[in-house]
């Protein structure tokens, strides 16, 4: 990846919208339109948990907000599902550890987004290794939307990947609200990513419009 990729994956890591059904109790795609309209800079569909759609109709609901993304040049990326990625050419991928091989899956995606989940160093290493082009960490705060999750790490990996003088693109993720994601950006990630805070607000534009704005004028006193 050239540095200029690197940086403008940054930029859209700034708030990375995460949305399936199982997170709203509206309309999926009225959330994820009043989301855009807000300014996010990166959408992942990730389809888990009780109720989650399959087949034919995951993908319906995944080619019509991968549409609304398209519409506003917001990044469209898939949780986990390599062939529902290729069959729609979404813009990228986003695995666990838990699921398919970050290395197989550079190698199914070619230059599409990669991201991976991380909780330590070494997992953080691999990633790079494996061809990732950005790393999630957390959860950085108890989160409500994801119980089976490693313990709460705060920002302490952040820190200490930016105290290596490692430069991959990093996001935040885990229970991030707008009262606690200021420490993240100062610790050195490069955006946050959310489900709860927009999902399951009343007023989602709002929502994102004032995480947006936060993000934007915590990277610009750094
Ligand atoms: N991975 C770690 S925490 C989490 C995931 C997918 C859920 C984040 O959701 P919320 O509502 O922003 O805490
Ligand atoms: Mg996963």
């Amino acid at each position: 990846m050239t540095k200029a990729d690197q940086q403008q994956i940054k930029q859209q890591l700034s708030v990375y919208f995460i949305m399936g059904t199982a997170n709203t109790s509206r309309q999926p795609l009225d959330v994820v339109k009043e989301a855009i309209q807000g300014g996010i800079t990166m959408f992942q569909f990730r389809e888990k948990g009780d109720g989650a759609l399959q087949g034919e109709e995951k993908k319906q609901l995944s080619r019509q907000l991968q549409v609304l993304c398209q519409e506003a040049s917001v990044p469209f990326i898939v949780n986990d599902d390599v062939q529902l990625a290729m069959d729609l050419d979404a813009d990228g991928v986003h695995v666990g550890q838990e699921d398919t091989n970050a290395r197989d899956v550079r190698r199914k995606i070619g230059n599409k987004i990669l991201g991976v989940s991380t909780h330590n160093l070494d997992e953080v290493k691999q990633a790079m290794k494996d061809g990732a082009d950005y790393v999630g960490m957390g959860p950085v705060y108890p989160s409500e939307t994801k119980k089976d999750t490693r313990s709460v790490q705060g920002v302490s990996l952040i820190t200490e990947v930016r105290r290596h003088g490692l430069l991959i693109p990093i996001v935040g993720i885990g229970g991030i609200t707008y009262d606690n994601a200021a420490p993240i950006i100062r610790s050195g990630a490069d955006g946050i990513s959310i489900i709860s805070a927009i999902s399951q607000s009343s007023e989602p534009k709002k929502a994102a419009e004032a995480l947006k704005a936060l993000v934007d004028s915590e990277k610009a006193s750094l």
